[in-house]
């Protein structure tokens, strides 16, 4: 190893790196495929800062061949002079400092996101190699980085560019050692992120390629119309009550907040919160700020209006809220996140300032479109008929035991441990596969709900409706958590919710039901990872005396392959999961030690909403495109 020389300054470099590399999860949050793909978002939101600061308006992201990541935008770029403190380039002290990154240092604010804004160099640390090239005054700066951050060419000129050009472009591969789960990128997880910063930023081109298949992938996503159109986009699918979307925005002492919403035929309320372009999945201060506005000044214009009589109730949060698409946006200087997944916003003077901006241009708005605002509290009113009709419906799925009991017990074969956290619920298709799912499971932990009839399609159902179908209540019931008002995720009587069901259409048709049902009325059991599919196996292959049950095609061919060549294999394709006894049940889908569960997320919520729309909702049209569209993916259709 070369005579190394280390001032004090890269001493303290090392150290802060070799820091990130010990404990890369206390600063991306995991080193999992999300923690991966983080990477790239610490690295986007820099370029989007830039933007922010108004300085560029073109953002490219590169999967390259071999897995590393270039993005690439043409703003000012990383100064290239000596940073004052470090005595290195500003650029590689950004690159090496930690926390260096806060782009405008004291005085102005990172607002884009990241988590904790550390920025730059956790990327650098968790990389074995970055290289950084700023393109400024008709001159292209490079430097690299590589094995966790080590300089190993400092910031130097390669070559000429055309004078008015400026940017930076970073291309960074991450370190095996430290993902050791995956270093391959997911291209999906990366658009629908980069679609969701499009609409976030309205005006902003983001550009994504993938340069790893043939006919290399790219895509761009420019919404002029920003969270407008992201609204559009979430109703596409549905039947607005009204043609406009309504956009408001307002700036208080250096907080500002964008609101745009519409409501839907729909009885349900799709409503995503952002702060400083970070998913408040867990919602916050503004979201509450806007919810409280808006029930207050429907609930004052329909009693200016006589549509609410002076002794009718007040139409609730719920009510207001039936049908509603809606974006809130809000950017804010020093954000403090909160809650489980740090996703819930807690800054106080944000609720006040919310409820503001709202109040004033949601009243303008129902002044000057009289029809509209009719229509909007009119829809209010019949959702408030309908959560009175609900609630006399609830009591019945309330868990007191006063339920008639044959109804319900009849139904569900519970398990004896009461700790949430061990158990699982089977939702299984059938009374054939529940009676073997009864007999094979481990009745210590794991429930069987066997389900008998179909399940109601909620897409289109409000909630009391849902609750005049049978299994739909013995569900509820059986969750422990209530539903709708009364929904309470600390009551879930289970850890697991699995949902088993055959791998032919109607198994689907169910499956796909249920995820409706969830989607629309248990979101935060989804949201917190609790729903997983069962995969049951589809073939099973005798030879000699060996049975061996394989999930898939690929698993089925791989497993033959395996085979000596002269076994004579039959493989017989599995019809079902009523055609399984207790104990082939229990090995292939139920043991613990064994099966193979897919767990249920809501990553996207423009996709997922958009698939049960299509499939679940009132319009034929985008249901029959949809399936036109993705027919040629479908394997296994067993009609
Ligand atoms: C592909 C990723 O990282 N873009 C960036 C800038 C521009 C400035 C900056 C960045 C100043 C003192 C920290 C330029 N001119 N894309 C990017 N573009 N950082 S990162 O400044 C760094 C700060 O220390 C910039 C004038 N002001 C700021």
């Amino acid at each position: 190893m070369k005579e190394e020389h280390y001032n004090a300054s890269d001493i303290q470099v090392l150290e802060g790196l070799e820091a990130v590399r010990k404990r890369p999860g206390m600063y991306i949050g995991s080193t999992s495929s999300r923690g991966l793909h983080h990477l790239v978002w610490e690295i986007v939101d820099n370029a989007i800062d830039e933007a922010l600061a108004g300085y560029c308006d073109d953002i490219e992201v590169i999967i390259n061949q071999d897995n590393s990541i270039t993005v690439k935008d043409d703003g000012r770029g990383i100064p290239t002079g000596i940073h004052a403190k470090t005595g290195l380039s500003t650029v590689e002290t950004v690159y090496t400092v930690l926390h260096a990154g806060g782009k405008f240092g004291g005085g102005g604010y990172k607002v884009s996101g990241g988590l904790h804004g550390v920025g730059a160099s956790v990327v650098n640390a968790l990389s074995t190699w970055v290289e950084v090239k700023v393109y400024q005054d008709g001159k292209v700066h490079m430097i690299r980085f590589e094995n966790g951050g080590h300089t190993v060419s400092p910031l130097h000129v390669i070559d000429n560019c055309s004078p008015d050009r400026t940017g930076t472009t970073v291309t960074f591969k991450p370190d095996p050692e430290i993902f050791t789960e995956t270093t391959i990128f997911d291209y999906e997880i990366l658009k629908t992120r980069i679609r969701e910063l499009a609409f976030l930023n309205k005006g902003l081109r983001i550009i994504l390629c993938d340069d790893r298949v043939e006919d290399k992938k790219k895509e761009e996503f420019l919404y002029e119309g920003g969270i407008s159109a992201y609204v559009e986009m979430l109703n596409k699918n549905k039947t607005p009550i009204h043609d406009d979307i309504i956009h408001l925005e307002g700036k208080e002492n250096d907080i500002s907040l964008e609101v745009a919403f519409q409501y839907n035929s729909g009885y349900t309320s799709n409503i995503y919160s952002f702060a400083n372009n970070i998913n408040t999945h867990e919602g916050g201060t503004h979201e509450d700020g806007v919810k409280l506005a808006l029930t207050r000044i429907i609930n004052n214009y329909a009693r200016k209006i006589k549509m609410l009589k002076d002794n009718d109730d007040n139409l609730s949060g719920e009510d207001v809220r039936e049908g509603l698409t809606m974006i809130i946006s809000c950017k804010i200087s020093d954000p403090q996140f909160e809650g489980q997944t740090k996703t819930k916003l807690g800054n106080s003077e944000v609720k006040k300032i919310a409820s503001n901006v709202f109040s004033e241009g949601f009243e303008r708005f129902l002044l000057e479109n009289p029809e509209e605002a009719k229509l909007i509290v009119e829809k209010a009113m019949t959702a408030a008929r309908a959560r009175v009709a609900a609630k006399k419906a609830r009591e019945l799925t309330r868990r007191k035991g006063d339920l008639d009991v044959t109804n319900f017990y009849g139904k569900l074969s519970d398990c004896k441990s009461k700790d949430p956290k061990e158990c699982e619920i089977f939702l299984v298709e059938g009374d054939s596969a529940g009676g073997s799912a009864i007999k094979g499971r481990d009745s210590m932990t794991q429930a069987i709900l066997p389900l008998r009839g179909k399940i109601l399609n909620v897409e289109k159902a409000r909630l009391d409706r849902a609750l005049s179908n049978e299994e739909i209540k013995t569900i509820i019931t059986a969750f422990g958590t209530g539903i709708g008002e009364d929904f309470n995720i600390d009551k879930l009587r289970y850890n697991k919710i699995i949902i088993m069901t055959d791998a032919d259409v109607d198994g689907s048709h169910i499956r796909v039901l249920l995820l409706t049902l969830f989607y629309r009325f248990f979101r935060p059991i989804v949201e917190a990872g609790h729903v997983y599919a069962a995969q049951p196996p589809l073939f099973v292959i005798k030879h000699g005396k060996t049975i061996k049950y394989v999930l898939n095609e690929q698993e089925r061919d791989e497993y033959l392959a395996s085979l000596s060549p002269n076994t004579r294999y039959d493989i017989m394709r599995m019809k079902g999961l009523g055609e399984m006894d207790a104990e082939e049940l229990n090995e292939t889908t139920m043991d613990i030690e064994k099966r193979v569960l897919r767990q249920i997320t809501v990553d996207d919520i423009v996709s997922a909403d958009d698939i049960f729309s299509k499939l679940m909702g009132e319009e034929v049209e985008p249901r029959r495109n949809f399936i036109e569209q993705n027919a040629s993916y479908v394997e296994n259709l067993d009609i």
